[in-house]
């Protein structure tokens, strides 16, 4: 079976400045860019404060549900001061996450 994938960086709870650093882990799958179609593969979607999205379909695209089309496996983010939720999901090459769906645990952090 697949394996999943988790937010490296920040950790679980932990209290950061903006810009945030997130590092994005995978392990039993590949990453390819989006517009690639291969097996097992995907990009990582870095969905900022809302619930997961419809996982049947395309994940969105705005300020709250990121694409990491090319491929990237960190990126840096700008938060406001707060509480604010990240989640993680992989999606195919049409953007669409796999068949069951891989997905990070949904992590806290505090932006200072
Ligand atoms: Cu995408």
């Amino acid at each position: 079976m697949l394996s999943w994938l988790s937010s490296r960086q920040p950790q679980h709870g932990a209290t950061v400045k903006s810009p945030v650093k997130v590092v994005f882990g995978l392990s039993g799958m590949g990453v390819a860019p989006a517009g690639i179609a291969k097996d097992n593969t995907g990009h990582h979607h870095l969905i900022i404060d809302p619930p997961l999205p419809d996982l049947s379909q395309p994940i969105p695209k705005d300020k709250n549900h990121r694409h990491f089309g090319g491929g990237q496996t960190e990126t840096m983010v700008e938060l406001t001061p707060g509480t604010h939720t990240m989640q993680l999901v992989l999606g195919d090459f049409k953007h669409v996450p796999h068949n069951p769906p891989v997905t990070s645990d949904k992590i806290t952090i505090t932006v200072k």
